[in-house]
């Protein structure tokens, strides 16, 4: 089963009342299937109201025997592999699919451009879709960035380019999903909750936005992450499909390259390296990434150079809020990782105080200490790690506490901070202990910080 027309009068099961899954039923009874909802927890009111409307049978507070009546299960990101109903489902040999995977069987033909890694990708295919924009070119940006192509699927042109930011969540239940573009961005420790604990596992989830990619196709990847190029040269010189690397290390003569100042598209100048909008030395392999991916579908330098000018990132990532006597405060509540904490700290010269902790999703800190003890004078920690992160980073660090909620420690930072210094929310976790979405702690932060 791989196309649309292979829904009608099918039995399909969504496992997750969430956005996704929500967008998915819907997109499956418009197309002639019956839905069986499930979520594992209570659904609101809301949502029963929304399911009686269209007709989709629902349970909640739980998963059930019910859902392995079906001929297909459509599993959300959120709901993890391991699960009981999907192990056996997959012993039954009902097909899984994710979200995305059957969003893609709707997609009207034009280009689609995915973008995957650990860190980068929602400001990379911002970007991206701020190029398209720019050039006046259709395009929707939807995806891990919190649209589900579902939504929007049905509605558009087939001359649309989709823009998707996508997960390792949404990509470990595909099968026919191909992008015309796939980026990937980098590749390092990340959601091993969710892997067993097993860094190739997740590693190999990400590996699967390019496995459908065929002639005419194109693989846009990063040359200075050893994992992701090895992993990319082995499958384009295995294939028809085209790799076009980028480097912030090495000069290529094929793809993109930002060394001595300059950036280089295809061995050209594209433009000088102080002219991105967007700062830290990440964001200048996001924007090669991005300029590939612009140029594949056709656009041209101009733009592609416009764009990369005008860009400034996206909210709640290294977001400036407020200088507050000689006090910067950084807002960059979207690092959920180890990885992202990394660049947020390469990112700043001044000395910082960091503020850190959320949900541990199985990190090791071992990476970062160099950077803490060089760039970080005070650590705050906050949250369910916040024990954890004390105890393993506040040795590199002059001050260390643990505070047990987000207000707490900014109220700290806010009283140990030094003229010069960064006030950096990065906190290199998720924020579901405390929060719904990393979205509503970086608003947290902004409220506290603006009522100072
Ligand atoms: N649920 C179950 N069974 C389970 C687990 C969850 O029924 O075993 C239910 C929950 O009770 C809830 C629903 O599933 O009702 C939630 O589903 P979901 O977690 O898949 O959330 P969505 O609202 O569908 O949002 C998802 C992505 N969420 C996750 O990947 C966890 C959103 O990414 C994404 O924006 C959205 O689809 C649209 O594509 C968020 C995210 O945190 C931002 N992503 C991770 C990240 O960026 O690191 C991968």
């Amino acid at each position: 089963m791989n196309q649309q027309s292979s829904v009608t009068g099918k039995q399909v099961t969504v496992l997750g009342s969430g956005r996704s899954g929500r967008a998915v039923s819907n997109l499956l009874v418009r197309s002639g299937a019956a839905v069986f909802l499930s979520d594992c927890h209570r659904m609101d009111a809301q949502t029963r109201r929304w399911c009686h409307q269209r007709g989709i049978d629902y349970e909640e507070c739980g998963h059930t025997e019910a859902v392995l009546q079906a001929d297909f299960v459509v599993i959300s990101p959120g709901v993890p592999s391991s699960d009981g109903f999907v192990q056996q489902a997959l012993a039954m040999d009902i097909p899984i699919y994710s979200e995305l995977e059957v969003a893609s069987w709707y997609a009207p033909g034009g280009p689609v451009i995915a973008i995957t890694g650990t860190n980068g990708k929602t400001t990379t295919a911002s970007l991206i879709a701020h190029m398209l924009n720019t050039s006046h070119r259709s395009s929707v940006l939807a995806g891990n960035i919190g649209t589900p192509l579902s939504e929007h699927v049905l509605d558009l042109d087939s001359d649309t380019v989709i823009v998707l930011e996508v997960s390792s969540f949404q990509l470990d239940h595909v099968d026919s999903f191909r992008p015309d573009v796939s980026v990937l961005l980098n590749i390092t420790s990340d959601h091993l909750d969710r892997y067993d604990g097993h860094f190739e596992h997740y590693a190999q989830s990400k590996l699967r936005i390019y496995e459908n990619q065929s002639t005419q196709d194109v693989v846009v990847y990063n040359y200075d992450d050893t994992l992701v190029r090895k992993q990319v040269e082995f499958f384009t010189s295995t294939s028809d499909v085209q790799g076009l690397p980028f480097s912030c290390q090495v000069e290529l003569s094929q793809g993109a390259d930002a060394l001595r100042d300059r950036i280089r598209l295809q061995e050209k100048v594209l433009m000088s390296i102080d002219d991105l909008q967007l700062h830290g030395p990440h964001n200048v392999s996001n924007s090669l990434a991005a300029a590939l991916a612009g140029q594949s579908v056709g656009l041209n330098d101009a733009t592609l150079c416009k764009s990369l000018r005008e860009f400034g990132g996206i909210d709640h990532r290294l977001e400036v809020v407020r200088r507050i006597e000689g006090v910067t405060y950084i807002n960059d509540s979207k690092a959920t990782n180890v990885d992202a904490l990394k660049y947020a700290l390469s990112s700043f010269s001044s000395p910082i105080v960091l503020l850190a902790g959320g949900r541990d999703k199985g990190n090791d800190y071992e990476v970062i200490k160099p950077l803490i003890q060089s760039k970080v004078h005070t650590l705050i920690t906050f949250g369910e790690s916040a024990p954890k992160m004390l105890q393993e980073l506040g040795p590199y660090t002059d001050l260390a506490m643990a505070s047990s909620t987000l207000d707490d420690a900014t109220r700290q930072a806010h009283q140990n901070a030094r003229q010069g210094d960064v006030v950096l929310l990065s906190p290199a976790c998720s924020s579901l202990d405390q929060y719904s979405s990393y979205e509503e702690r970086g608003a947290v932060f902004r409220h506290i910080v603006e009522e100072f």
